[in-house]
């Protein structure tokens, strides 16, 4: 990734590590950068993983807490949410950044978050990882839960 200052992958050491990747679905050119960022990363890591899809970024803090439950050391969230002509932006990205940080806190275990909200696609384009993009949010999430592993 290009940013200064952004994370290497290979620094990463996530060997024996259960991690679940929460992925909603809306605006899926956007969210298939964000998962490849995050595969690339957890690979180069060595730590287990698998994906989750949930239907849209409302949906992500019930899988995270799903996955703790069922034994996860850490969860990545990935989405997008797209300002649009309704207040209904505002709610989801509220309620999905409020949940996520409640059940880390709950959980005590870390959530990497990796939700852009976004005035329109162009700019998700540009944190998604892509060739010619300027950053790798997901990547950069995967990269913030290991680390946090790490420290807690
Ligand atoms: C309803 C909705 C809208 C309007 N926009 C988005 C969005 O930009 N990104 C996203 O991930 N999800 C969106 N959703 C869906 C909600 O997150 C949720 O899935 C539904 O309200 C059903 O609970």
């Amino acid at each position: 990734m290009s940013k200064e200052g952004a994370p290497q992958a290979q620094e990463l050491d996530g060997r024996g590590l259960r991690v679940v990747v929460v992925a909603a679905t809306w605006h899926e050119k956007i969210m298939a950068g964000l998962v490849a960022g995050a595969q690339r990363t957890l690979d180069a890591s060595g730590a287990a993983y698998r994906v989750a899809r949930v239907p849209g970024s409302f949906e992500l803090a019930t899988a995270a807490q799903a996955a703790f439950a069922g034994g996860a050391d850490a969860v990545v969230a990935l989405g997008v949410i797209i300002r649009g002509g309704t207040p209904h932006f505002e709610y989801v990205s509220a309620a999905t950044t409020d949940g996520l940080n409640r059940v880390a806190l709950d959980v005590g275990k870390p959530v990497g978050f990796g939700v852009l909200t976004l005035d329109d696609e162009e700019q998700g384009l540009d944190r998604a990882g892509f060739p010619g993009s300027q950053e790798d949010k997901g990547a950069e999430a995967v990269d913030a839960a290991l680390r946090m592993v790490a420290i807690l």
